[in-house]
């Protein structure tokens, strides 16, 4: 195994679509395996591909050794609270209409943390690690977890969400950080 490097806004990779992948080959297992070892280092609870810029439609996460910190960050059941999950080709093929408020933070723009509206709950079709057609009904973190990694895959991030105002300065901090060498 081995780690990639993150990419961090404004990176025009981060703004490009993902494309499928043909099948979960060997190949793929690797990248996920490598994707797995970069987010827990970095440390994240999820992580695309377009974030380690490979542009193929893969995804990962895993809530069960997430910060204390975060433990307030939403409700979590224990179903929920389960280890790695690696995703090819995933799509969501229903939502509620019930939203969810959660703040959100992402690797790729670095200590910047925004409320994000969502659907509260997602049934996500997807190709497992073994490359068997899978389902997983996410809510909670997960949910939002899922859909802001398939935005990846889409080239938009949770920034998108938000007033440009809100959205320019949290770019606008990143930058400074950056200068500060920081990051
Ligand atoms: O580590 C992460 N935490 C997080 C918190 C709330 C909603 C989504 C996330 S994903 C993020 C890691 C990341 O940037 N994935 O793309
Ligand atoms: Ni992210």
């Amino acid at each position: 195994m081995s780690k990639y490097k993150i990419i961090i806004v404004p990176d025009p990779v981060l703004k490009q679509q993902a494309q499928p992948v043909a099948r979960v080959d060997d190949a793929i297992r690797q990248q996920m395996d490598n994707m797995l070892e970069t987010m827990y280092d970095a440390p994240g609870i999820g992580l695309a591909a377009n974030q380690v810029s490979l542009l193929n439609r893969v995804l990962v996460m895993d809530l069960s050794r997430r910060n204390r910190d975060d433990e307030d960050e939403g409700e979590q059941t224990p179903e929920q609270n389960i280890g790695p999950i690696c995703m090819a080709n995933p799509e969501i093929v229903w939502e509620s209409e019930e939203i969810s408020v959660m703040e959100e933070g992402c690797l790729s723009i670095p200590q910047q943390y925004a409320e994000v509206k969502r659907p509260a709950i997602v049934r996500v079709k997807y190709l497992d690690y073994d490359g068997k057609q899978a389902e997983l009904e996410a809510e909670g973190l997960l949910s939002h977890c899922v859909q802001h990694e398939i935005d990846h895959l889409n080239g938009v991030l949770f920034v998108d969400y938000l007033s440009s105002l809100k959205r320019s300065m949290i770019l606008r901090k990143v930058e400074k950080l950056k200068k500060q060498e920081v990051l």
